[in-house]
């Protein structure tokens, strides 16, 4: 969650305002997310050029959680913007652009949206397209169509947080390589602890080339460190890892592991169809199971991921799912990777 601080006043900018004051606006975003920064600073851009009322822009954070996911009092008496994160039914919120699948919180805040689409009063205000692959994408269009934003210049955002929100990297080995800055830019934004990132980054997004942002040494700082704990990672998994049967297993639980790039299996095997990691941080063992985006078997054939973790308390999408033990419950997650193991095995020589 980013702390508030005021950012980039838009006095700069020239723009007027005619017979009103101008407020501030605070910009709330999904956070840890490339397409949530990009889209935070493309709503900036927008809202400086084309509505032109912000005295300053504040930027707050947003991660799904279980529980309430918005703070009433986070909004503030001016604008509050969402962008890439689910609807708020609060009438303080004056913005809202989201492409996600699951937006609506409860029937009754779809209802509210709708309602307010239908009689007009904030058709103008809150967008919603699922058909999207990036919010930044959804807010360039509707900015461009409805208000007259140049997206001059920024096609380079759209087209990685198309790529990135997408999960359509060209490779395995674009996604382990990380040669674009826009990837060194995604594992900084996804894996860095500095609560101030989104602050410095997000209005720099739209204002320079990503190889410009990348270079910047608040960004240099936090990208060293994880540059080296994904060598680390890369150089571990390919000692632990074997492909047999289509699927890639390895376990790395006598390595703590906060994590590690969820392609690096499909990097170092490409002909494996599926991998499945055992991992431990300090909360708890981890069984991470996932298919080969690039596989050449057509989905009809491929196992239904999701269905396998429920069946031992996890969960996740048909293509990628994790199951969680805790720390003391080592043992069990690993018989439950050794089952699985089996199992994917027995379907691809079926
Ligand atoms: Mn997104």
């Amino acid at each position: 969650m980013g702390p508030d601080k005021l950012k980039a006043s838009s006095a700069q900018t020239g723009a007027q305002v005619f017979g009103g004051s101008r407020l501030d606006c605070k910009i709330f975003y999904h956070d840890k997310c490339f397409d949530g920064a990009c889209s935070a600073s493309v709503f900036t851009r927008f809202h400086r050029e084309c509505i032109g009322t912000a005295s300053s822009f504040l930027y707050h954070g947003l991660v799904h959680r279980a529980g309430a996911l918005f703070d009433e009092r986070e909004f503030i008496d001016g604008e509050n913007a969402i962008v890439d994160f689910k609807y708020s039914a609060s009438k303080k919120v004056t913005w809202w652009f989201d492409h996600h699948l699951s937006a609506f919180l409860t029937p009754e805040d779809q209802a509210g949206y709708e309602r307010g689409q239908s009689d007009g009063s904030e058709a103008m205000r809150k967008f919603y397209d699922p058909s999207y692959t990036s919010c930044t994408g959804l807010i360039l269009d509707i900015a461009a169509n409805k208000f007259g934003f140049s997206t001059k210049g920024l096609e380079e955002l759209r087209h990685w947080a198309d790529i990135v929100d997408g999960a359509k990297y060209e490779s395995a080995k674009a996604a382990v390589e990380m040669a674009s800055p826009a990837m060194k830019l995604t594992m900084v934004i996804e894996s860095t602890q500095d609560d101030t990132l989104g602050e410095k980054l997000i209005p720099l997004l739209t204002e320079m080339p990503l190889q410009q942002v990348l270079d910047q040494p608040f960004v240099q700082t936090l990208l060293g460190p994880l540059m080296e704990r994904h060598h680390a990672a890369l150089k571990l998994i390919g000692e632990r890892a074997a492909l047999e049967r289509g699927v890639i297993a390895f376990d790395i639980t006598d390595h703590l592991t906060e994590g590690y790039n969820k392609f690096i299996p499909y990097y170092l095997f490409p002909e494996g169809t599926y991998n499945v990691g055992l991992s431990k941080s300090s909360f708890r063992t981890k069984v991470s199971v996932g298919t080969n985006p690039w596989t050449p078997i057509p989905a009809e054939k491929l196992a239904n991921l999701a269905v396998i973790c429920e069946r031992y308390g996890g969960g996740g999408h048909a293509r990628v799912g994790a199951i969680s033990f805790s720390p003391d419950r080592e043992e069990d997650a690993r018989r439950a990777a050794g089952e699985i193991v089996a199992e994917l095995q027995a379907r691809e020589t079926a």
